[in-house]
């Protein structure tokens, strides 16, 4: 055994207790130990092994802001644009009234819910055609959301950048919105993708959303295989996964059986009706945090052993 081997083992086990952000009143678990498993796995497995699924609206913006205003999701970005022909508006109004519901239907078994969602989806879709529309106006409207972002949201991502931890931005809402959100709040790094529905166009006019329709159901990495991102980040077996919604907690699904993944949900509305369902669902429950406090502490963990182990790296010098 040599001398730097030994060092890494005297490095010891990370608890639970030593590690602030996991013990505030608001951070609940179920099961502790499970995750204390799961943060010695990843830090042990190192950066390289590591990937970041998640969720935008709500998730990557905030539940509730500072100010008390209300933050637009990437659909509503898109609906609050100035030249949208007024009929688009009150269809899609319909739209949402109709199928919001049964979207959110605790009783409707998902098989059922799914061709509802298609349904929405294509529906949609088809209201968004026929008529010119310009990326500016999006860019225009995204630009008052990019400091509703989570609190040290630039740092979590900077770390990311840093550590060369592939990002996934999971999003069944409007891509074109959730980039524009991103690009100015200049987190768009390279070593992040979105995957979601984009407008589509067609002889200069809208002509809906570009393939594969992501939508509530189908927002997990089996819609990936195949795809690019799929062959970059299949290896990656050390996994988070962030959302605020219990179908967010699947968007792993599809690597493979294996694998490490810590699920982090964040909890704001109706947290009494909800907290047993969240706090089967994801290994973490922040209940209204509205910060990136907890994954960056599980990075910040990563990092530190990281760098014992290549001090040369130990600056940024990488
Ligand atoms: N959602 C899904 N669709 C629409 C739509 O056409 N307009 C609006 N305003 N909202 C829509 O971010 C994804 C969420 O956006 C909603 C087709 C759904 O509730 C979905 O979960
Ligand atoms: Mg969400």
């Amino acid at each position: 055994v040599d001398s730097s081997r030994s060092q890494e083992d005297s490095l010891g086990y990370v608890h639970i207790q030593d590690v602030p952000a996991l013990n505030q009143e608001h951070c609940k678990m179920l099961d502790p130990q499970r995750v204390e498993r799961i943060i010695n796995e990843f830090v042990c497995g190192g950066p390289e092994r590591m990937q970041l699924v998640s969720d935008f609206d709500y998730t990557i913006t905030k539940q509730r802001t500072d100010d008390g205003l209300p933050v637009l999701s990437s659909f509503g970005i898109f609906n609050e644009c100035k030249s949208l022909p007024p009929v688009f508006k009150t269809e899609t109004d319909k739209l949402f009234h109709k199928y919001r519901p049964i979207e959110i239907d605790p009783h409707m078994p998902k098989a059922e819910k799914i061709q509802y969602m298609i349904e929405w989806w294509t529906k949609s879709g088809e209201l968004t055609s026929g008529f010119p529309f310009d990326q500016s106006e999006i860019d225009q409207m995204a630009s008052k959301f990019k400091h509703a972002l989570r609190d040290r949201t630039h740092e979590l991502f900077e770390t990311l950048l840093r550590l060369q931890i592939p990002v996934l931005v999971f999003s069944a809402g409007l891509g074109n919105s959730v980039v524009s959100v991103l690009r100015q709040a200049n987190i768009m790094y390279p070593n992040v993708k979105v995957i979601s529905n984009f407008l589509q166009y067609r002889d200069g006019l809208l002509a809906g959303f570009q393939e594969p329709m992501i939508h509530t159901f189908n927002k997990n990495e089996t819609v990936l295989s195949g795809s690019e991102y799929y062959d970059l980040v299949h290896t990656r077996d050390h996994i988070i996964v962030m959302g605020d919604s219990l179908g967010d907690a699947d968007m792993a699904a599809g690597v493979p059986a294996s694998s490490h993944i810590m699920k982090i949900g964040f909890l704001f509305d109706h947290v009494e009706a909800n907290m047993d369902k969240y706090m089967n669902t994801f290994d973490i429950v922040l209940v209204d945090d509205q910060t990136m406090d907890v994954p960056r502490a599980l990075l910040a963990l990563i990092e530190q052993r990281h760098q014992l182990r290549h001090p040369h790296l130990a600056n940024g010098s990488s």
